[in-house]
């Protein structure tokens, strides 16, 4: 394991993410390196949504301190730098070598020692190692995913870890677990809410589960949770050898999708407007009680662009190409311009054995109409993007 301890200070960040030349692993494009040095975080300025979302779980889960160390209650941590290091990021948590989310194809990586944290149960053990027992912990977290409403490479996670006494058991723990979660969604959305609870698979919990709740026609996915695997627990506990299991219940869950749902936010990149109609629709005194609906001020005509290219094979043969890797390349030349990315069209050439794909990219402004103009350059200079970026995975 490594001993490395990630720099805690934005000026030691701005460091290491800027850090010339660029380790071989790093894949962090500069639209992302820009957001990540952002002081203070959205969930730190009032009255943005996020502020206000946060507050009001930590009204539910009755917060007794912020940053604190405490016997009684939970404890809220909000202010954990967002650089990581592998070790608390995957091992720590028992992900496999093999498992998807380690690819560079997901997440971003600033050297082979630390990377953006592409979740806040990156900090589990280290915060159980501090001799917390009941703890919230809030952050930015960085992942290279798709790009529609309710997605963003940048997001907001509230982690939630309670320990319990050595002999509760598995059941007890899963119970208390679900009857608080349900009990937080009451409270943020009312009884009326529509939730429902889906299987799921972390490595770190068993069992594990996921929250929906109907938002806007379809079942939004808000959280992840579970029972914490005893061999996390212990490690974090600082009890190697006792032969007990000791029990802990976590989850993890979006503050973005939970806002949105409360809210009615239609769109994720709305956290990112610094547009005053955005801004005036919330309130300090939000926090505390009332459900307000956001009034969409705007729902300018989209644009729709298509591109296509082949997929080349390296020397082994194979198609190094991920989606991701386009969507970075959209969002880096695009940015909150562009609102959906979608492939629609797939094709094989049955004697090359190439294959094509064809995306299509929806534009749309969410302050102001868009001119064919503007798009024809952003399109142009995504083509072109494509064909030195990704000259290596791709041919257009
Ligand atoms: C996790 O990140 C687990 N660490 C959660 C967890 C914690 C499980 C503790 C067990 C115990 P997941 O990848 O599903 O799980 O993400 C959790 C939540 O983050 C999702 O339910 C969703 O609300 C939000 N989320 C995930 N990806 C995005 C994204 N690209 N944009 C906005 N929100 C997202
Ligand atoms: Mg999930």
């Amino acid at each position: 394991f490594s001993t490395a301890t990630p720099p805690t200070d934005n000026a030691a960040l701005k460091e290491l993410l800027t850090a010339t030349p660029a380790h071989p692993n790093n894949n962090i494009p500069p639209h992302i390196t820009e957001r990540a040095l952002m002081e203070p975080k959205l969930y730190q300025i009032s009255p943005h949504p996020l502020y206000l979302i946060k507050k009001r779980i930590e009204d539910y889960f009755q917060v007794v301190g912020h940053n604190v160390n405490s016997d009684e209650g939970f404890v809220s941590m909000d202010s954990m730098a967002p650089i990581v290091t592998l070790e608390a990021n995957f091992d720590s948590l028992l992900i496999p070598q093999d498992h998807v989310s380690r690819s560079p194809s997901d997440t971003y990586y600033i050297n082979d020692e630390y990377l953006l944290r592409c979740h806040t149960s990156a900090h589990q053990v280290q915060l159980l190692k501090q001799g917390h027992r009941q703890f919230l912990c809030t952050g930015d977290v960085y992942r290279r995913d798709d790009i529609d409403r309710s997605h963003y490479p940048i997001f907001h996670q509230m982690e939630g870890v309670k320990v319990f006494d050595e002999d509760a058991t598995e059941e007890q723990v899963l119970d208390d677990l679900k009857a608080t979660l349900e009990g937080l969604a009451k409270h943020l959305f009312g009884a009326e809410a529509e939730c429902r609870w889906v299987e799921e698979y972390f490595p770190f919990t068993d069992p594990s589960l996921e929250l929906e709740v109907f938002f806007d026609g379809e079942w939004l996915e808000v959280l992840g949770c579970g029972v914490m695997r005893p061999e996390i627990v212990k490690n974090g506990l600082g009890k190697g050898d006792s032969d007990t299991l000791p029990r802990a219940w976590a989850f993890g869950l979006g503050l973005e999708r939970l806002a949105m749902i409360l809210f009615q936010i239609p769109d994720i990149r709305l956290f990112w407007s610094d547009d005053e109609r955005f801004w005036k629709q919330f309130s300090e005194d939000m926090a505390m009680d009332g459900s307000a609906t956001f009034q969409t001020y705007s729902k300018f005509p989209p644009v729709y662009k298509d591109v296509s290219f082949w997929l080349k094979k390296n020397e082994n043969d194979v198609v190094t190409f991920h989606p991701n890797d386009l969507l970075d390349l959209v969002r880096g030349i695009a940015g909150d311009l562009a609102e959906n990315v979608e492939m629609v069209d797939q094709f094989v050439n049955p004697k090359t054995t190439l294959e094509s794909q064809c995306y299509r990219i929806t534009y749309r402004s969410m302050d102001r109409s868009l001119t064919n103009e503007e798009i024809d350059e952003l399109q142009e200079n995504l083509r072109s993007k494509i064909g030195s970026a990704l000259a290596e995975k791709v041919e257009l």
